[in-house]
């Protein structure tokens, strides 16, 4: 089985970047103190216990020609997550992922934001997620596309084979389209909570089967090329009443920031 290079957060994130770029992915390890943990799990829990605990959708979305097996069951899956919870907005703005991002999009892009936010949450008995690629929504570049996103994992609680820990296949954010992934060449993210996994847009990935007893509770957050489409609709998700309550940086990042011409709007009448 291929590894996913491991990384402490007291090392440089030069080390991290250098990684990511070379497998496609890279866990870097005590990032995430644990009131920072607990306060994201205090701030997402009621939203947690109101989700279903999807059985169903990939019935549905089979049913309706989408792929049968993205969205296995006993997992909860909650969005807007920048508007659900404070401790999450940190994550936002965290030094690791900006300089990634910047390493990674920047040079395709004079600004990047805010691809996409979850919290997903693997309970026991969840099947194998399919593996795909977060710029798959792009299809107009072909594979491998130029660097569109950049995508991360939060370690809540731990992660392991057994738990649903995440899947990845190293190496393939340079793979051309019609490669499939044999099994020897699929990794799974086993780190402990605190730990944040960065993976290329082009990487192949997908949630693991969960087999153990205990639930996997992790937090995606992406990022785009500011002239893209974001993912997760910030403007909806973080409407403008709140977005003004933020801080600057954090505003930008969720959208409300032009991109060159992109982006203009009515301020309506000044004061
Ligand atoms: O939960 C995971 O580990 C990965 C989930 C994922 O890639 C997705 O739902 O798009």
């Amino acid at each position: 089985m291929p590894s996913i290079p491991l990384v402490s957060a007291n090392s440089s994130p030069t080390d991290a970047i250098a990684a990511l770029e070379r497998d496609g992915c890279v866990v870097v390890t005590d990032v995430l103190a644990g009131s920072a943990r607990q306060a994201i799990a205090r701030e997402l829990g009621p939203h947690l216990e109101k989700a279903d605990i999807k059985t169903s959708l990939n019935e549905k979305y089979a049913a309706d020609g989408g792929p049968a097996d993205f969205y296995p069951g006993n997992t909860k899956r909650i969005t807007a997550l920048a508007a659900k919870s404070e401790a999450f907005r940190a994550l936002v703005t965290h030094p690791l992922m900006l300089s990634a991002c910047d390493a990674i999009l920047s040079p395709n892009c004079a600004s990047y934001q805010v691809h996409a936010t979850s919290a997903l949450v693997v309970g026991p008995g969840a099947t194998v997620q399919m593996l795909h690629r977060e710029e798959d929504s792009f299809q107009f570049f072909k594979v491998p596309r130029p660097n569109l996103v950049l995508a991360s994992m939060w370690a809540i609680t731990d992660f392991t084979a057994a738990n649903g820990g995440t899947h990845l296949v190293p190496g393939s954010h340079r793979w051309p389209g019609d490669r499939v992934a044999r099994e020897h060449e699929v990794a799974a993210a086993a780190m402990p909570a605190g730990s944040v996994l960065l993976w290329m847009g082009g990487t192949l990935h997908g949630a693991g089967a969960n087999v153990s007893d205990n639930w996997r509770f992790g937090v995606f957050l992406s990022y785009s090329l500011g002239w893209l489409r974001q993912e997760e609709n910030q403007y909806v998700d973080t409407p403008l009443e709140l977005a003004r309550t933020m801080p600057g940086q954090l505003r930008d990042l969720l959208g409300y920031k032009m991109h060159s011409a992109l982006g203009f709007f009515d301020p309506g009448p000044r004061p």
